[in-house]
């Protein structure tokens, strides 16, 4: 029997040395030139970092909106690292950004990450900061409405192989009368009233951007009033389009659910809130569908307890991450450890949603900081109640929750 001290040793090598695939991000490939995000004014304005920042300054929304990216940079850091000390998790993300480019923020400042960190990334670099990571690969969110990006695609831009795609349908889901608009502009022949021709042609574009960009899931977000089944646009959609399609691809549809969009509208992208949802329409969909696959998120704290109970009842549920607001030390550690005690290592255990290159380095480091705590203590417990574990055990689990889970239930 391994002694507490071996057990420790075992779980923070496989923690430390897995190679993660994180499996939600905002990342894009270098050759995605206009849409890749770096360097060190980027990650200071990070829309996290620009919630917390007018907590401490006296700028106006407007003025700070006015500001060139650099100034917003300079006046951020002055809130988070020179007025106030940098105890949030994204803002100590920030530090530990600077550590990993072995930058002492204390004394070089944001000058000296803005020397290190690169506002243009090549694929050496975005390399270089995905091995900093340990990540093995991303999951990018690709949006089919998004013109620059559709152009990318059509002109079958390669890409680094460390990028997979998923096809992110907000735009369908949430806002028709655009996504009419384009969809008929864009050559397919879809009317506003969306009848079964109409959804036919839906289809055809679905099916269109698998075979353009291979993607590993469909995902949408949706507020906390999401509702399933229901005679919407959205409902129809989903049932008569969007399942369909993934049954035939046999893709997953990644669910995250419970943001409340542009609650302060003066923040911008750093206006969207939480609010408590529904299992209600997960429930449905998983028992409805059961050739289908649902990755699914919350986003309030209150509804992560009943979403492990949904996914002991449906294997075609697979939990994944503590989203945004959720990604705390503190948080995961209790989501983590409920997930544990509720459906065993079967679930994914975080992802990133880096919306920076580098952010993947701190976001990770946190995970793993957290998960080897978590497990450690349950393995512990574990030996305690006369189970002989192994290595191998140890090394498998790690691997399944940082990755194999997600490829596993993309696969099957
Ligand atoms: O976490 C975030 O950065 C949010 O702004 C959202 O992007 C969210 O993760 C989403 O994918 O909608
Ligand atoms: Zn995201």
């Amino acid at each position: 029997m391994a002694t507490q001290t071996e057990l420790a040793a075992w779980v923070r090598e496989a923690v430390a040395t897995v190679r993660v695939t994180d499996m939600h991000t905002h990342l894009f490939p270098p050759s995605f030139s206009a849409l890749q995000v770096s360097g060190a004014d980027h990650v200071l304005t990070y829309h996290y970092l620009i919630a917390e920042a007018m907590r401490v300054g006296q700028l106006s929304s407007t003025d700070f909106w006015d500001l060139s990216a650099p100034s917003q940079a300079d006046w951020i850091w002055e809130q988070l690292f020179e007025k106030t000390t940098p105890l949030s998790e994204a803002a100590l993300g920030v530090v530990q950004i600077a550590q990993a480019f072995g930058v002492n923020l204390r004394t070089e400042k944001l000058a000296g990450l803005r020397a290190k960190l690169e506002p243009t990334a090549t694929d050496t670099y975005a390399n270089h900061v995905l091995d900093l990571a340990g990540v093995d690969s991303v999951v990018m969110t690709n949006d089919p409405f998004d013109e620059i990006e559709r152009r990318y695609w059509e002109q079958g831009t390669p890409r680094n192989r460390r990028f997979h795609a998923a096809l992110r349908l907000d735009v369908l889901l949430n806002d028709w009368p655009r996504a009419q608009v384009y969809l008929s502009n864009t050559g397919y022949h879809v009317g506003p009233e969306l009848g079964e021709v109409d959804m036919a042609e839906v289809r055809r574009f679905l099916k269109d951007w698998v075979a353009k960009i291979k993607p590993v899931y469909f995902a949408f977000s949706a507020p906390d009033t999401f509702a399933f089944p229901e005679d919407t646009v959205r409902g129809r959609l989903l049932s008569d389009a969007i399942l369909p399609v993934c049954r035939e691809q046999r893709l997953p549809l990644a669910l995250m659910i419970g943001v409340r969009r542009q609650v302060n509208p003066h923040l911008r992208s750093a206006g969207d809130s939480t609010a408590k949802a529904s299992m209600l329409p997960i429930e449905a969909l998983a028992r409805r569908y059961p050739e289908n696959k649902f990755l699914v998120t919350f986003l309030a704290r209150e509804d992560q307890h009943e979403l492990a109970v949904t996914a002991r009842k449906f294997g075609n549920v697979m939990p994944f991450g503590c989203w945004w607001f959720l990604n705390t030390e503190t948080l995961v550690s209790e989501i983590s450890n409920m997930r544990l005690e509720l459906i065993g290592p079967t679930f994914v255990i975080q992802h990133s949603d880096a919306r920076v290159l580098e952010h993947v380095i701190y976001k990770w480091r946190r995970a793993r900081k957290v998960a080897t705590a978590v497990l450690t203590n349950k393995y512990q417990q574990l030996q305690e109640a006369g189970w002989d574990l192994t290595r191998e055990d140890v090394d498998r689990d790690v691997n399944q929750l940082f990755s194999q889970n997600f490829w596993d239930f993309v696969q099957r």
